[in-house]
């Protein structure tokens, strides 16, 4: 008897996509979209700069599945002058309007790292930096990646607390709104929301409930993420505010999503889980929330009732998860 139920398990199990149970797992867990490739690609405006960078972040991708751990040293790029002078452009712009479009739990993130991680319109903030900035907040951690993940891989490291980061910045010619994200993206995006612990906390739970998930529930959740956590608009003290990473990192986008001009939906998970959606230009659809909590609570409704034949638990003690079979 015991060896049927043995085999039952076996055969349960086979069906669960691979997941990193570890946090050197990771390393594993690298599997790039590639839109363009930088040596072959001449249309995809990327400077000469960036395309050394693209490349050397697919030299990182290569040397890094060899790593013990995520723990390494990141490393230090040297920008051109080229490159500073469009990351000032970017602060400038997108500072002036921050105080009166971005949510609170943003604002006061952005205002530590200002304080305590030098950021500013001066130079481009080092991963390494922020990194270390972030651990001690929140936990979390950042790891470079040369481009666009897989959304199983890139979900699977928010378990971890480990958010992955392109360390390239955008070309000079469109500082205002850029297709893929670059480092303008996630340092000011996203950085200053995962500095906030509820958020943080938030993250990694999504990240957890996508470990071992059916292909469709990775769709419906990287959906979900790209409509909160990248584009998400909530309420805030009488007036709609912007909490996603990929407003608050196009000064265009950032205006348009503020103006009368899109079309708002009211932020519920089962129906926005199947809403399409492209990321060429601006999005046509935005979907509020009551509240940044309200949206959080929702959200971490719908991914705690992802059916699954078995639970997953955190040890930060270990940097791993347990995997429990389900009663
Ligand atoms: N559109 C964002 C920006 O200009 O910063 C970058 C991206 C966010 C999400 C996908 S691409
Ligand atoms: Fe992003």
């Amino acid at each position: 008897l015991k060896r049927v139920a043995d085999d039952v398990r076996c055969v349960q199990e086979e069906q669960v996509p691979w997941f990193p149970r570890q946090i050197k797992d990771l390393d594993r867990c690298n599997m790039l979209i590639t839109k363009f490739d930088p040596d072959m690609d001449q249309e995809h405006p990327v400077s000469e700069a960036a395309r050394r960078h693209l490349r050397a972040g697919l030299q990182i991708q290569a040397v890094s599945v060899f790593r013990e751990t995520v723990g390494d040293p990141l490393p230090t790029v040297e920008y051109t002058a080229e490159e500073a002078s469009t990351w000032r452009k970017v602060y400038q712009q997108l500072r002036g309007v921050y105080p009166s479009l971005a949510c609170r739990q943003f604002l006061d993130g952005l205002q530590q790292l200002e304080a305590e991680c030098g950021y500013g319109e001066e130079r481009i903030p080092q991963l390494r930096d922020v990194s270390a900035f972030l651990k001690e907040r929140t936990g979390f951690q950042l790891r470079p990646v040369a481009g666009l993940l897989s959304a199983r891989d890139f979900l699977a490291s928010l378990a971890f607390r480990v958010f992955q980061c392109t360390q390239y910045i955008r070309h000079g010619s469109a500082p205002m709104h850029s297709p893929e994200p670059d480092c303008c993206h996630e340092l000011l995006g996203h950085i200053p929301m995962l500095a906030d612990k509820e958020f943080a906390q938030f993250s990694q739970e999504i990240g957890l409930a996508s470990l071992g998930a059916s292909d469709e529930d990775i769709e419906k959740l990287s959906t979900l993420y790209w409509f909160t956590v990248e584009f998400g608009l909530c309420k805030q003290g009488g007036a709609v505010k912007a909490y996603g990473a990929g407003l608050l990192s196009s000064y265009g986008e950032l205006v348009y999503a503020l103006s009368n001009e899109p079309q708002y939906k009211p932020f519920d998970p089962e129906e926005t889980a199947l809403q399409p959606y492209q990321d060429q230009t601006y999005q046509p659809v935005y979907f509020v929330s009551e509240s940044f909590e309200d949206a959080k609570m929702k959200l971490r409704k719908y991914s705690a009732n992802i059916k699954r034949p078995f639970t997953v638990r955190y040890d930060p003690f270990t940097c791993s998860v347990e995997v429990l079979d389900q009663p």
